[in-house]
């Protein structure tokens, strides 16, 4: 086999232990603040100060925080296995690497900075505002380089490749509310993987073979110390 063996799937659950906020959860981001008002590419054109804000608080929010034992745990399997391990995180934050993992960002990252303009991205670790210039091409059009709704999300030919390919497919601490990466199971099923669900509460119905539920914290090292196990 050439491509990665395992993929896995993460969402603010994974980080939620390390002190940041989900978004579906009753006390969940979006319980305070309306997506469409700072998470779609119309709210930054209507309003980029208060996308802004909103961005650079999360942005320091996440400097703040550290990876918790399920990043840590996903670190071993990444040193473990290389290349025979893709993960990929609907996470803008970098907690992953902080433990020790590459992952694949395909929302985005908090610390990447893109140019409405020009397009142009680079690492970032203050503040973005709307009086600063793009070093590039002088526009004052800077926003955080995350997937807004409406947006198309990064590394997707990578990641359906991979699923293509899967023995081992998990979802660790998403809801599976937003597409496409809710329907990555799917892919995962038709190419015959196992397919772990691991969640805090349990959801059944979404065809994962499996369901491992309580903290990230708890099960993802007991689920990686078992996939090493098997390897
Ligand atoms: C724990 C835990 C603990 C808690 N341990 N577990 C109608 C139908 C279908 C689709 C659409 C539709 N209308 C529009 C769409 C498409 C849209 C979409 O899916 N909308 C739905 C909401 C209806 N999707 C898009 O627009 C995407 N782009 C797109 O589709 O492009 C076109 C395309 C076409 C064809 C192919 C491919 C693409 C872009 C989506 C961008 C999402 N952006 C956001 C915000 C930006 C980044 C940021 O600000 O951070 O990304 S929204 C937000 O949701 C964020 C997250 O990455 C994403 C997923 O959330 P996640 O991670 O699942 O968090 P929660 O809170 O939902 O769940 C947390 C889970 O953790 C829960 O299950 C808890 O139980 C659990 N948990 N503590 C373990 N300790």
């Amino acid at each position: 086999m050439s491509g990665p063996e395992i993929v896995i799937l993460t969402g603010a659950g994974v980080s939620a232990e390390s002190g940041l906020g989900t978004f579906r959860d009753t006390d969940g981001i979006w319980a305070k603040f309306d997506p469409r008002d700072l998470a779609t590419p119309e709210a930054f054109q209507r309003d980029p100060d208060r996308v802004l804000a909103f961005y650079n608080e999360r942005r320091r929010q996440a400097a703040e925080a550290e990876p918790n034992d399920a990043h840590r745990a996903l670190g071993r399997l990444h040193r473990a296995l290389g290349d025979r391990l893709l993960l990929v995180t609907q996470n803008v934050d970098d907690l992953h690497e902080c433990g020790g993992a590459r992952a694949l960002h395909m929302h985005g990252s908090l610390f990447i900075a893109s140019c409405a303009a020009c397009g142009t991205r680079r690492n970032w670790s203050g503040d973005i505002t709307t009086a600063m210039a793009c070093p590039a091409c002088n526009a004052r059009r800077l926003r955080p380089d995350v997937v807004w709704f409406g947006e198309m999300p990064q590394g997707l030919d990578v990641i359906y490749e991979a699923l293509e390919g899967c023995r081992i497919f998990a979802s660790i601490g998403t809801s599976g509310e937003v597409q496409p990466a809710a329907s990555f199971v799917l892919f995962a099923l038709a190419a015959g993987a196992d397919c772990y669900d691991i969640n805090i509460e349990a959801a059944y119905g979404r065809g994962f073979t499996h369901h491992l539920i309580g903290p990230a914290t708890e099960q993802v090292p007991r689920w990686v110390d078992q996939i090493l196990a098997e390897v």
